[in-house]
């Protein structure tokens, strides 16, 4: 039998946590075979939650499941992880500024990094969920300086996901039809998600919707861009399933690979690639293998596609500015 995997959760008492920590636990987010002890770490108001949570867990006799820790300290939530998803974050509340909403997440994503330098596995592998995504793992990515800086990554895989569905609806075909999708950028407004170099049935993208570029500009890229802000008013609360969802996705790609012929979206740090300044945690069409990702080289990038890139990678320069001016990395 395996050793069991130690899987951290942060925000565990949260709504994605809740939409989260079920699937990990029946083997959704490593595979079927893979037993998992499960870190769940909270701020003091929500432990009590995380252990009715806790609680539900252990009603489910999911036999995958070994072992659940619940704890407000980070260095015992992060002690020997393998693999770290980092969803407790400060939200934006009514009148705060971009300065004090980075500055409040770097209170929470500095000492986690440090806690995860300190403390987690030296197969350590890290998703930040906790918005704002890219700029919060930049934090805990600098705070870990002994972490390969490759095993912090940020999630655009809902962004991916909800585009690979749109399109899918658009072009009349199943998700399974739809190849080659990108989101490029931030996890925010900004981000710039590609149909270009996608392929649905094997054939271009763009043609498989018509070759229509007024949908494309004016409805594909905001409908993607501004999903997260439509579910809220539909639904009446943020993505939550979706998002836990695609937080599963982006693990299970990175660890399990991603089939030919495909390729996905993370939020990685960059390497230069595509004029997206070195260090800058930016999403990107990777391919995945034996738990290891690399970026997709050789896409020829229009004038279209480079303006809406260089705009959002813009967005993720300033952040990084301000989180510098701050001391937080
Ligand atoms: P909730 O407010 O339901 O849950 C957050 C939980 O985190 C709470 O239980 C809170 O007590 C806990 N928490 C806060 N600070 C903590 C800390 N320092 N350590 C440990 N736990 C802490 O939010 P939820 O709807 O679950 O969303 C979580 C985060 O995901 C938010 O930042 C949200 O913006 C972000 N999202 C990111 C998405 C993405 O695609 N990257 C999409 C969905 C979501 O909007």
């Amino acid at each position: 039998t395996r050793t069991p995997v130690n899987v951290t959760v942060t925000g565990a008492a949260g709504q994605i946590g809740y939409a989260l920590l079920f699937r990990i636990a029946s083997g959704h987010l490593l595979g079927a075979d893979v037993p998992v002890n499960l870190r769940l770490l909270e701020i003091p108001q929500g432990l009590k939650a995380a252990e009715g949570v806790a609680m539900e867990l252990d009603d489910c006799a999911f036999p995958l499941l070994r072992d659940i820790t619940i704890t407000d300290q980070a260095n015992v939530a992060f002690d020997g992880a393998n693999v770290a998803l980092l969803v407790g974050a400060r939200p934006r509340t009514a009148g705060m500024e971009r300065g004090d909403l980075l500055s409040a997440n770097g209170g929470i994503f500095g000492p986690q990094g440090k806690a995860i330098n300190a403390n987690a596995a030296d197969d350590i592998k890290v998703l930040v969920v906790g918005n704002p995504a890219n700029t919060n793992a930049l934090i805990a990515q600098r705070n870990a300086p002994d972490v390969p800086a490759e095993r912090f990554t940020a999630m655009t895989r809902l962004d991916h996901n909800r585009a690979v569905a749109q399109l899918a609806k658009k072009a009349g075909v199943t998700v399974e039809d739809v190849k080659k999708v990108t989101i490029w950028g931030n996890h925010s407004a900004t981000q710039y998600p590609d149909l270009f170099h996608a392929e649905v049935s094997g054939k271009a993208a763009f043609d498989a919707v018509g070759a229509d570029q007024e949908w494309v500009e004016n409805f594909f890229i905001p409908k993607v861009a501004k999903r997260g802000a439509e579910i809220i008013e539909v639904r009446g609360a943020s993505s939550a399933a979706s998002a836990a969802n695609a937080a599963i996705d982006h693990v299970y790609t990175w660890v399990n690979g991603t089939p030919a012929g495909d390729w996905t979206s993370m939020g990685i740090v960059s390497d230069g690639s595509y004029g997206v300044p070195e260090g800058l945690i930016s999403s990107f069409p990777v391919t995945t293998k034996d738990g290891k990702f690399e970026i997709v080289q050789g896409l020829d990038i229009s004038e279209f596609d480079r303006k809406r890139i260089d705009a959002s990678v813009g967005e993720l320069a300033e952040e990084r500015d301000a989180v510098q001016e701050l001391g937080l990395i």
